[in-house]
């Protein structure tokens, strides 16, 4: 990680003085005794070496002068907390102090009187003070690091003008402000300004222009506004240079530009009009980050000098047609290797990409390109990745000849026709949404090294190729909400390592016992709903299709014991489901034990789609993964703690809308993970067990539309996660359980039941006898806001242990929460298109936050 990097350079980097053990005097060895003693930690470790019967200049954390004064203290990591003695100030000559990663939680007076270090350390304290002037004293200073500390009020502005101040770090003080000051004029010792995700705001001053041995500057997500002041841009040592997420505004000037640069990121501001084409200037520009602004033009008949340049996003502007000379004015454009310019308002396919030689991953999608996909696109042996979806384009110029491509991105078009074969090295193939009307018979001998297939809401008719099965590492096929019809082939589920089969809403008939699953089938996901299957499941169906496990299994392991959710609403299923089997699975009743999380035995298992390598730079467009759990750790306030367990097993029972009859098996509130259960619109008659009080991981529930009759067994209180209950249109009465959880449901959880009673149905009395009402309420409206959408909660249910791996930092499984899943989005929607009406396809500021992004 980029921060992480960052601090170990820090780290060496104030690691000046070379660590020479001498001959210890005698007065600093008191002093560091008295010291020790005086401070107050937990575990230290370099401080357990502190004792007198050895050289003090040997200790650990020590570092003396050749004639044994003390002038090295590092004392990062030493659990200490507590008042922080005045006994610092006992060595004259400390020029490094390093206090990092403990518990200080002020700046004590006493430092003031440290004003000769030359290095000082504080950060990951949990200091949450203002920042004291008395730095502003310390005339040596070359390094102040307070980073990830809770620092509030303003910056001293009189620090920066420490004429030997090289590093300032001040990142992660959100509530550290204010504006930034003129920087001095000749004091350009300043080489890193990072203020990163801090409060600072106003504009950023022109004299920044002053800092002429300024290296690098991150003002990463703080609050700057105005526009960038373009001395910013000629400072001669400038190598990075990031302000994303920022509100800076107005148009980009360049004069005299630095020479140096390698990293500009711009993203996330306000920025608009023409990038002109002195951008070309920086002359070692390496990576060039403008997504995310209001950009309207940017001069691809650039110079060719830019032989560095490797990546351009521009993601995200108000492109709206890029240069298209003739031929050889493009020949100049630099050869570059990842172009994002996705979501602007492109109406073709830049011809200057022709002669783009070693484009790795090109990305055009969200624009309003129509017509053809020029067959030169799949040309180039370079090419990994290619995104062109959400435009309108139509058709796939011929001559398609086998492409090497290896991810492919089409969704959200109209094309039509055939799915097409030319792609046989596609890992990651994505067709849906399209106006495709059929599958070659022969598909499966096109997809030998594919991983997620989607042909998901196209305009597919027939029967569903056998020969897809023959695709040896597919993980994710969805072929959902087509029109496809016949039975489904048998060897589907079969394939070795499949664990996502989504063929809900198509025609597709037969019963269930055409879905065979072999004992050691990956299968977690098998979305068949809203299709036409039929038939009972009954227990000799059970048994020969091993679907839920037979009875003689009772004693052997599991059938499906990875399967993770079940959605089989919307089709026909008559008969009883009979509760013991359901003992067989498994992975519902999952317990979480001790602090690692086990399945039923297996290991934690990762399944990746991310298909090419994740340290290569060359391909960042895709990189999909799930995995069932994740338990992580991060590093902070010095000790490896077990932040969060993130228990990432989501599971859901869909049985919706059939004909299910009989009672609801007690044995379903084993499911101790369950995370959401419908039963809704079904037969079932007698009670609703009371072992559902044990299902402690429900979400939702939802009984509506059967035929329960009996009390609500008051156990349903114990449910404290229940956020969505539904039994309504049923034959249950009595009172309504008074736990706190119950009384948070709206009546149109309740009504239709002719015997409940009890508030939120009717209005309690003090007696708590009042009688049941006798008058049967109609049941409200579908469209009530408090309703659950099942195929969303299926969805993301499915994808929620999807702990996208992509952003390759830390994301905390929260339920429900917005951003997680606004996160995921994406991803859910490659696989489960009918979302897109829901959630709307423009989530294009879609970022993952990170706090915890110093691991
Ligand atoms: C002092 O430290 C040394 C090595 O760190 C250790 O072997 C010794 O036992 C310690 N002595 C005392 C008195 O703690
Ligand atoms: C800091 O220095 C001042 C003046 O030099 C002195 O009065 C004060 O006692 C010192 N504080 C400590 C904690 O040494
Ligand atoms: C800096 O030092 C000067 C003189 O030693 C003193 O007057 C001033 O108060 C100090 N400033 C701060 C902020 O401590
Ligand atoms: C800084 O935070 C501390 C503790 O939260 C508070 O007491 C203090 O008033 C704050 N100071 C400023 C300048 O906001
Ligand atoms: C950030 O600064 C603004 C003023 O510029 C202030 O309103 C806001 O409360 C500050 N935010 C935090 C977290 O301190
Ligand atoms: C930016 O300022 C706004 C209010 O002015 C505040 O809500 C927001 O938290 C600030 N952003 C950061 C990163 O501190
Ligand atoms: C700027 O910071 C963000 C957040 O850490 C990072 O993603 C981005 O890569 C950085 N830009 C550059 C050019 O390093
Ligand atoms: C680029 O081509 C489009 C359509 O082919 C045309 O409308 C546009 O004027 C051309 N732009 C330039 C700068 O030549
Ligand atoms: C670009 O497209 C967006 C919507 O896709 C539209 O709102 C905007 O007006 C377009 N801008 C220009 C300059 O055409
Ligand atoms: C294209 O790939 C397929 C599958 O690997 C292969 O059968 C076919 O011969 C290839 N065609 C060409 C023209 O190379
Ligand atoms: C069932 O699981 C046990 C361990 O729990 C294992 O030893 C045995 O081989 C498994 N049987 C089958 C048929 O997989
Ligand atoms: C305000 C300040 O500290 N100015 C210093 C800038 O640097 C020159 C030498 O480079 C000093 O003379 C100034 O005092």
């Amino acid at each position: 990680m980029k921060t992480l990097l960052h601090y170990l350079f820090l780290l060496c980097f104030n690691i000046l003085l070379p660590a020479v053990h001498n001959q210890c005097i005698k007065n600093q060895q008191q002093s560091l005794l008295y010291l020790k003693k005086s401070l107050q930690f937990d575990l230290p470790s370099r401080l357990m070496s502190w004792n007198s019967s050895t050289d003090c200049c040997s200790w650990g954390g020590v570092t003396c002068t050749s004639n044994g004064h003390v002038v090295g203290l590092d004392l990062s990591l030493e659990t200490i907390s507590g008042p922080i003695p005045g006994s610092f100030t006992n060595f004259p000559n400390l020029r490094e102090l390093d206090l990092s990663s403990n518990y200080i939680s002020y700046i004590p007076g006493s430092f003031a009187n440290l004003s000769n270090l030359r290095v000082l350390d504080l950060s990951w304290n949990p200091i949450s003070d203002p920042i004291p002037g008395f730095f502003a004293n310390f005339s040596k200073l070359t390094s102040l690091s307070l980073s990830g500390c809770q620092l509030n009020g303003t910056f001293p502005k009189e620090i920066f003008q420490v004429p030997t101040l090289q590093i300032i770090d001040l990142s992660g003080n959100f509530k550290l402000g204010g504006s930034l000051p003129e920087f001095p004029k000749n004091n350009g010792s300043l080489q890193r300004l990072i203020l990163r995700q801090t409060n600072f705001s106003g504009s950023l001053p022109e004299s920044i222009g002053n800092l002429k041995m300024l290296f690098r500057i991150d003002l990463f997500k703080c609050n700057f506004t105005g526009s960038i002041p373009s001395s910013l841009f000629s400072l001669p040592l400038l190598s990075e240079i990031n302000l994303s997420y920022n509100q800076f505004s107005g148009e980009l000037t360049f004069s005299n530009v630095s020479s140096n640069l390698v990293n500009l990121d711009l993203s996330f501001n306000n920025l608009e009009g023409q990038i002109s084409v002195s951008i070309f200037n920086f002359q070692f520009l390496e990576s060039l980050q403008l997504s995310s602004n209001n950009f309207n033009t940017f001069p691809f008949n650039g110079p060719q000098q830019l032989k560095y340049l490797t990546n351009i996003d521009l993601s995200n502007n108000s492109l709206l047609s890029l240069y298209n000379g003739t031929d050889s004015s493009y020949s100049s454009f630099p050869q570059i290797v990842s172009l994002n310019l996705a979501a602007n308002n492109l109406t073709t396919i830049p011809y200057f990409l022709r002669n783009q030689s070693t484009l790795s991953s090109l990305n055009l999608s969200e624009n309003h390109i129509q017509g053809k996909i020029p067959h030169w696109i799949w040309s180039s042996n370079q090419l990994d990745s290619l995104n062109l979806s959400c435009n309108s384009l139509v058709t796939l110029e011929p001559p398609l000849y086998n492409s090497t491509v290896k991810i492919v991105d089409l969704h959200s078009n109209q094309l039509q026709g055939q799915i097409p074969t030319f792609l046989p090295f596609a890992k990651y193939l994505d067709y849906s949404r399209n106006n495709f009307s059929s599958i070659p018979s022969n598909i499966g001998d096109f997809l030998t090294d594919t991983l997620f297939f989607s042909l998901s809401s196209n305009n597919l008719h027939g029967l569903i190729p056998a020969s897809i099965c023959n695709a040896p590492n597919i993980q994710i096929l969805d072929m959902s909400n087509n029109s496809l019809s016949g039975m489904i082939p048998q060897c589907l589920t079969a394939i070795r390592d499949i664990s996502v089969l989504n063929l809900a809403r198509n025609n597709l008939i037969g019963t269930i016992s055409n879905v065979e699953v072999s004992k050691d089938s990956s299968l977690e996901i098998l979305e068949i709903g809203r299709n036409r299957f039929g038939g009972q499941i009954a227990s000799h169906v059970l048994r020969s299709n091993n679907f839920y496990g037979g009875i003689e299994c009772l004693n052997t392991n599991g059938t499906w014991p990875r399967l993770q959710i079940i959605d089989l609403a919307h089709n026909n299923f008559r008969g009883e489901i009979q509760g013991i089997l359901w003992r067989t699975w498994h992975t519902m009743m999952v317990t979480e034990e001790g602090s690692q999380l086990t399945i039923n035995g297996h290991e934690l298992r990762r399944i990746s789609i991310n298909p090419l390598d994740r340290n290569s730079d060359r391909l960042v467009e895709v990189s999909l993964g799930f995995e069932y759990g994740i338990s992580i750790t991060v590093t902070n306030k010095g000790s490896e703690m077990n932040m969060v367990k993130i228990l990432c097993i989501f599971t859901l029972i869909d049985f919706s809308c059939n004909n299910f009859s009989g009672p609801i098996p007690k044995e379903m509130g084993e499911f101790k993970l369950l995370y959401a259960l419908n039963l809704s619109k079904n037969a079932f008659t007698g009670e609703i067990p009371s072992s559902f009080g044990n299902m402690s991981a429900l979400e939702c529930l939802d009984l509506s539309q059967n035929k329960l009759s009996g009390y609500i067994p008051p156990q349903l209180g114990k449910l404290t996660f229940l956020s969505f209950l539904n039994l309504s249109n049923n034959q249950l009465v009595g009172r309504i359980p008074t736990s706190t959880q119950f009384s948070t449901f709206p009546k149109a959880s309740f009504t239709g039941n002719k015997g409940l009673w009890g508030p939120p149905l009717t209005v309690d009395n003090k007696a708590g006898l009042s009688p049941p009402p006798t008058v049967n309420r109609r049941p409200p409206n579908s469209g009530h806001h408090h309703e659950v959408n099942w195929d969303l909660i299926s969805v993301e249910l499915g994808f929620t242990f999807g702990c996208g791996v992509a952003i390759g930092s830390l994301v905390l499984c929260k339920r429900w929460s917005k951003w997680y899943y606004r996160a995921m989005c994406s991803i859910l929607l490659k696989i489960f298109p009918q979302l897109e009406e829901r959630i709307g396809i423009h989530q294009r500021h879609v970022h993952i936050n990170q706090r915890w992004w110093r691991r």
